[in-house]
């Protein structure tokens, strides 16, 4: 059973621009929890806590060792189909880009190309006060040998973007840019809760874009969809690419 109706399928061509806009969910699959899923993150922390400068500064050694747990369970797994598919799908169409809520890294291991990390980097490092990368080991104890710090002075923070803090404005403003441009936009395991990369999907499709949705679960995207695949990215983006490559070869 095809899962691209025709009138979707005839919108491809070679030349057709493409963007894929990933969250959390295109990570699960590696093994890496999402955020709000009943297991995921914020079912556990609170996201205040963890994910934020005030959180950060209460407590900046509970905020290290979550991300020094995260840091080590990336380290520990590889990218799963639905990375590797973007790869499969760039090399039909080399033009297309990702933009990433995702700070895993794992679709540039996964080969892919023209990358947007909106959040930025779980594996960068930088300084709390003056925000330059710090070149310090990315798995350290902060009990036994301290926070790093900076040459100012600062503290060391991960080199994401946290709740309430602005995201890098040249990577917002390219990928919004080329949201205005594309034709068809996949939004693959993306919650579309948490602005302002959640009006990603809304932007194309009021710029006539086709949006597919990957996601097992509704959003508050679904409805605005033109085609909502309610499946695991890893088991979707593989029949996609098979359909695509078929129709165009
Ligand atoms: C900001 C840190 C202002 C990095 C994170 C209105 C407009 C603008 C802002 C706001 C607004 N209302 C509220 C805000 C504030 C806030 C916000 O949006 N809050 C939400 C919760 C309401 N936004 C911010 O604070 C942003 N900053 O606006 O600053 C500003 C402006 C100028 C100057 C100064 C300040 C900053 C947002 C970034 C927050 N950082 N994390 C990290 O540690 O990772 S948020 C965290 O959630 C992640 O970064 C992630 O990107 C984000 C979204 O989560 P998802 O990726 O969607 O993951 P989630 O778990 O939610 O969902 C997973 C989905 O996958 C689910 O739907 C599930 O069904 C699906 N799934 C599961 N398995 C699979 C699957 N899909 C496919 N296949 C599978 N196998
Ligand atoms: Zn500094």
């Amino acid at each position: 059973m095809p899962n691209l109706p025709d009138h979707l399928l005839r919108r491809f061509t070679s030349e057709t621009r493409i963007a894929f806009f990933t969250g959390a969910g295109i990570s699960a699959e590696s093994g890496i929890p999402t955020f709000r899923d009943k297991d995921g993150y914020w079912s556990k922390y609170d996201p205040m806590r963890l994910a934020s400068v005030q959180g950060f500064r209460a407590d900046p050694e509970l905020v290290w060792n979550w991300y020094l747990y995260r840091r080590e369970k990336i380290l520990s797994v590889k990218p799963n189909p639905g990375h590797i598919s973007i790869t499969k799908f760039q090399k039909l169409f080399p033009d297309s880009c990702v933009i990433t809520q995702n700070v895993d890294g794992l679709h540039e291991q996964a080969g892919n190309q023209n990358i947007y990390e909106l959040h930025g980097n779980i594996f960068i490092t930088r300084c709390l006060e003056c925000s330059q990368e710090m070149d310090v080991p990315i798995i350290f104890n902060p009990v036994t040998e301290g926070i790093p710090r900076c040459e100012c002075g600062g503290l060391a923070r991960p080199g994401v973007v946290w709740f309430g803090e602005s995201l890098p404005m040249q990577t917002l403003s390219d990928a919004m840019t080329l949201v205005q441009q594309v034709d068809v936009l996949f939004t693959i395991g993306s919650s579309t809760a948490v602005y302002p990369a959640a009006q990603i999907p809304f932007d194309a499709r009021n710029n006539g874009a086709v949006v597919i949705e990957i996601n097992p679960d509704q959003t508050p995207f679904t409805s605005h969809a033109d085609l909502a695949m309610q499946a695991p990215a890893g088991v979707a983006m593989p029949q996609l690419f098979e359909e695509l490559y078929a129709a165009l070869a």
